[in-house]
């Protein structure tokens, strides 16, 4: 794969051309997609498998013998084996649901059905509400107790107060790897360590961390991890729950009907093997296959280059940001010079602003006509907002097939902005 067009900092381990959204022009000017956080573009591969899926073996998977029905079921099982080698994980443990938001609804109510009165979940507050509804409800269900690790001024988890926070009380701990907001990347082994000292489940809330570090989950040793394929090139609906062989194996179903059974009779069922078990009716055929793919060309790219090139497109972008008077970084203002491999990595490829007198909404319209697409407002963190007494941002959120000139772009486009409301 090769990158032909003649622009700074690119990676060169694949084409542009493989985006076909991205060789759009948006009001006479050349598309600049900086809203990676909230879903990224789909290369043609993925796009090719999926199709090719639909032209050529769509069926119904686990359920009838003809060829078809064979076809399906083998890709949809070899999906399964893909993510599971892209994340360390056997394929078992590997389950499938519609994304990040709907693995932690069904750990937040499976994992929660034996606790008591008075037991603690911790949080912290910089997590998607996709992170912290599903806790906070079945916390009023069952009487349990919420904590939120607070923040340091520098926007990273204060680690002194997590240690004093995390307990005998505590059962279950859920952490965003990856703020959407801030950027800032968590130390999650050390915050597994501190769970399993007393006990407790760790949860990673993985969704913008996956599409952008190489992530082992034997390594990290967390209990539970959650991603959304369509943040890593991959198809909307389509996501991850990893879970330990022995806790899935423990759990209770969160979803009944067919496909997840071993057994039904008049009066009780038996389940079937992981992953099964946790996959209820008809699944997301499809979106397996494109997530297959999505995994295959990231690989193809390689997860190191992806890192490397993220962490100076990002040190770049912060650079250019914070020399715009006016402009205040809302996140980690910089990267340490190490690469992010490093244990001292302090934030990822998401950078939130606010410019004093220009409200995000307005921002991104001015923005919109410059051919940028970013995402202005709370970013489903409004307890996170409410914290740092802000209403919003503008969030200028980066992937591998981003360069230099977008932000030299965005930049521009910012000061243009600025004139026009000053
Ligand atoms: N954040 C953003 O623009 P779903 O929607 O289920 O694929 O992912 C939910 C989710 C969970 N955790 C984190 C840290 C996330 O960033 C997201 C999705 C998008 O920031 C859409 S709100």
């Amino acid at each position: 794969m090769n990158q032909t067009t003649k622009v700074k900092n690119v990676l060169p381990v694949f084409s542009i051309t493989d985006f076909p959204i991205l060789q759009q022009k948006v009001y006479g000017k050349r598309l600049i997609y900086l809203d990676n956080s909230a879903t990224t573009q789909k290369p043609k591969p993925v796009l090719q498998a999926m199709n090719d899926y639909y032209e050529k073996h769509n069926a119904n998977v686990h359920r009838a013998v003809h060829v078809l029905s064979q076809r399906a079921t083998t890709l949809y099982e070899q999906a399964h084996e893909v993510v599971a080698k892209f994340i360390g994980a056997e394929a078992e443990e590997v389950i499938f649901t519609s994304g990040t938001t709907a693995s932690l609804n069904l750990l937040a109510y499976s994992l929660c059905t034996d606790l008591e009165k008075g037991d603690e979940i911790i949080l912290t507050e910089m997590e998607h509400h996709s992170n912290l509804v599903p806790w906070q409800q079945i916390a009023k269900e069952k009487n349990l107790v919420l904590k939120f690790i607070p923040l340091t001024k520098d926007y990273c988890l204060d680690l002194r107060q997590a240690k004093k926070m995390i307990t005998t009380k505590t059962k279950i701990v859920s952490v965003t790897q990856m703020s959407n907001v801030l950027g800032t990347i968590n130390p999650v082994p050390e915050l597994v360590k501190l769970a399993h000292d007393v006990g407790a489940i760790f949860v990673v809330d993985a969704a913008q961390s996956v599409p952008h570090q190489s992530i082992d989950v034997k390594k990290l040793d967390c209990d539970f991890l959650a991603f959304s394929g369509h943040k890593m090139c991959g198809p909307t609906g389509m996501g991850v729950l990893y879970g330990k062989k022995h806790l899935l194996q423990k759990m209770k179903p969160f979803h009944y009907g067919g496909g997840m059974i071993r057994e039904v009779r008049w009066d009780d069922s038996s389940w079937n093997d992981l992953p099964g078990k946790f996959e209820a009716g008809t699944p997301n055929i499809a979106g397996a296959v494109g997530l297959m793919e999505a995994i295959r060309y990231l690989e193809k790219v390689g997860m190191d280059n992806i890192e490397d090139h993220e962490h100076t497109l990002t040190a770049y972008a912060l650079k250019k940001l914070s020399g715009i008077s006016g402009l205040q970084i809302i996140g980690p203002a910089s990267n340490p010079p190490t690469s992010l491999k490093q244990p001292t990595l302090l934030r990822g490829p998401v950078i939130s602003f606010v410019i004093e007198g220009i409200h995000p909404h307005d921002l991104g319209e001015v923005l919109d006509k410059e051919g940028i697409a970013v995402r202005g407002g709370h970013h489903c963190a409004m307890p996170l907002m409410a914290k740092l007494g802000i209403a919003g941002t503008t969030r200028a959120s980066f992937y591998f097939y981003n360069t230099d000139d977008d932000v030299d772009a965005l930049v521009k486009a910012v000061k243009k902005a600025q004139e026009l409301f000053g």
